[in-house]
């Protein structure tokens, strides 16, 4: 068993991955202050983990671990073999938390909860690590479920091994606490000697492990990490699983990555293999890969991704569609898909420098991914539809004053992946360049590099102004870049108060400049409610219209509709922006839209009337002659009131 005092990391030959803007800034670099992004983060420290730690420990994560480290001779707790991810992902939100609660100097309880479950976990985790390396508790000790490398299709134990990887280098970089580190490279290097140049020319059933081994290469300067995430990516798509369950698809080996026109199969399996392929490419400098990776990524973006930015449309294996097959009702949605096309599109983002990809990774955060979580972060979807029927029962027993979200799930991928994302959004809105600073998203923050610090003072997403203070700047001149969202028509800047050219051709306003502590930087995106409709081929919802303003989705939920939501046909949305809150102390409706709308039943209870009979005045059931405005809330809100019908895609004239 591992001591319970803190290693420190060994020396770290990190190298952050570099791109056209710059590099990412880690590291303490980035605090959130009181915008939406940080209004989350401090959820999560006060709700969401705590509440992750409860779960890991009451569903027998921890045991598996106990059961393995002791000899306990109980069984394996739970159905999955990637259980002990959950203990994983809920370490890596814990080691920043932990991190940002020292750097704050706070003594909350909640912080010694943390700290209990951390040095816990970290102690099971390395004593329950075999001699020669390997650590996956469904396959060790007595009554294992399964023997190691068994079942490579279902296995796991790679994926196990890439959370691992991520939650040590979490440790050692936020905490300076070497021990999860030391015990992932045992397993790392167990799996180099097995699976690397000159042995099996296998991969694991499920990527993930690629993109944590390039970070583990970054971290430590180890070329065999690099060349077996390499290894993997190039070895998928040769038949290993093609009489696997669910086929080969399922786990994106069907065909080699670089063959692929198209994203198919199981969507997370999908983005997280592409999410490693794109931190291999940007180490092996291969422009031709980000090429293909890009050109993937914008076939899914333009055929395959709800408005909500949510990916996998098919429940069954948990799958992305045929292009344009959406069905709202239907769209699988996963938190987990929408966190790994994240991961993806942050990567894409610092190899191709391109804006209109982190557009997108800003649609999943404030929508698909977004929505995974309930307001008291103690509750969560795993599939995120577009549409809830007024008799949808979910086919469990309806109760009808059940929340909507769940506390937890059986298969738990969800909720930790929720809060160790949430945990490190700060490590994803800016880049240090070598003559500046890089403001990749848009959120109040400190952000301190080397050229120039700033503060961003800023109610985005709900507002469009920003304004941006410099703290400390370098002498010589230096470049802030901020990227302004594609659908902000007509941005205006001023520096100082005075008006200055606002042209972001691609997407990135560039002001260059010997910049002095206390200038000010205001940049004004009119943000104006607007409908969208979509794409003709997406047949589910042709003629509909969505609500939009900024990156926020809108929706209407039955609580504010006078009329059945799917009655309701919607004619504008005001697009002054957001209407009055009809009551401010509800945080649903606080950001409430106003639309206006009237509504007009089914014309008749014949599922198909004949096409001719277009109008038929049907006069019994009630419809509505004038229009009234109703309450569009931000679709991430929805079900946080009693559980009802919801529509994102409304009837419109
Ligand atoms: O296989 C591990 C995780 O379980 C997947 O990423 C999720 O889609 C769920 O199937
Ligand atoms: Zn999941």
């Amino acid at each position: 068993m591992a001591s319970e005092t803190t290693t420190a990391a060994p020396e770290s030959a990190a190298r952050l991955p570099a791109g056209p803007l710059g590099s990412s800034l880690g590291g303490g670099h980035v605090v959130l202050t009181d915008g939406l992004l940080g209004q989350w983060q401090r959820r999560n420290t006060d709700r969401t983990l705590p509440h992750a730690i409860d779960q890991v420990r009451a569903s027998g994560v921890l045991d598996n671990f106990r059961r393995v480290a002791h000899a306990t001779g109980e069984p394996f707790k739970g159905a999955y073999p990637f259980a002990d991810t959950d203990a994983y992902k809920t370490l890596e939100a814990a080691a920043y938390e932990l991190a940002r609660a020292e750097a704050a100097t706070e003594t909350a309880t909640e912080t010694a909860t943390v700290r209990a479950f951390y040095e816990e976990t970290v102690a099971l985790v390395a004593g329950a690590q075999a001699e020669d390396g390997y650590l996956s508790t469904y396959h060790q000790g007595t009554g294992a479920r399964a023997a190691p490398w068994s079942d490579l299709a279902g296995g796991h134990e790679l994926y196990n091994l890439g959370h691992l990887v991520q939650c040590a280098l979490a440790a050692a970089r936020q905490l300076g606490d070497g021990r999860l580190l030391a015990v992932a490279r045992r397993f790392a290097d167990l799996v180099v000697d097995r699976f690397g140049e000159h042995g099996r020319a296998e991969y694991c059933g499920h990527p993930q492990i690629e993109a944590a081994l390039v970070e583990l290469y970054r971290e430590t300067g180890h070329e065999p990490y690099l060349r077996q995430a390499e290894l993997f990516v190039e070895r998928r798509g040769s038949g290993l699983f093609a009489r696997a369950p669910f086929g080969p698809s399922y786990y994106a080996d069907h065909a080699p990555l670089r063959d692929l026109d198209t994203v198919t199969g199981h969507a997370v399996r999908m983005v997280y293999l592409a999410a490693g392929a794109t931190d291999v490419a940007i180490e092996r400098g291969d422009t031709a890969r980000i090429d293909h990776l890009l050109r993937l990524w914008d076939d899914m973006v333009h055929t395959k991704s709800y408005v909500t930015g949510g990916i996998g449309s098919r429940h069954s294996d948990e799958a992305f569609g045929d292009r344009y097959e959406l069905p709202s009702e239907r769209a699988y949605a996963e938190t987990c898909a929408a966190i790994g096309t994240m991961q993806w599109g942050w990567r894409l983002f610092l190899a191709t420098g391109s804006a209109a990809v982190l557009d997108h990774v800003e649609r999943i955060l404030y929508n698909g991914f977004a929505a995974g979580v309930g307001l008291d972060g103690t509750r969560f979807f795993y599939d995120n539809p577009l549409q809830r029927r007024p008799d949808h029962t979910d086919g469990r027993p309806a109760d009808p004053a059940e929340p909507l979200r769940r506390p937890w799930f059986g298969c738990a991928c969800c909720p930790p992946n929720a809060t160790r994302w949430v945990s490190q959004l700060q490590d994803h809105v800016a880049l240090a360049a070598r003559d500046g600073l890089t403001i990749a998203l848009l959120t109040a923050g400190r952000v301190r590099s080397a050229a120039l610090s700033v503060d961003v003072v800023t109610d985005y997403p709900w507002d469009g102004r920003l304004t941006v203070r410099v703290l400390d700047a370098d002498a010589a001149p230096a470049t802030l870049t901020v990227r302004v969202p594609g659908w902000a028509a007509a941005p205006r800047v001023a520096i100082d108060g005075a008006p200055v050219d606002a042209a972001a051709p691609d997407g990135w306003l560039r002001l260059t400049r010997t910049w002095r502590p206390g200038q000010e930087v205001v940049l004004d995106l009119p943000m104006p409610a607007r409908l969208v409709t979509s794409h003709p081929a997406v047949d589910a919802t042709r003629g509909a219209v969505a609500a939009v303003r900024g990156p926020v989705v809108y929706c209407l939920e039955q609580a504010d509709s006078p009329a059945p939501v799917d009655d309701v046909v919607v004619h504008a949305v005001d697009d002054a922006g957001e209407a009055p809150p009809s009551d401010s102390s509800d945080p649903v409706l606080r950001h409430a839209l106003t639309a206006h709308v009237s509504w007009r039943p089914a014309p008749s209870d014949d599922p198909y009337p004949p096409a001719d009979r277009t109008d038929p005045d049907r006069t019994d059931l009630p419809a509505s002659s004038t229009t009234t405005q109703v309450a569009l809330v931000p679709y991430h809100l929805w079900a946080n009131r009693e559980p009802g019908a919801m529509r994102v895609w409304l009837r419109h004239t």
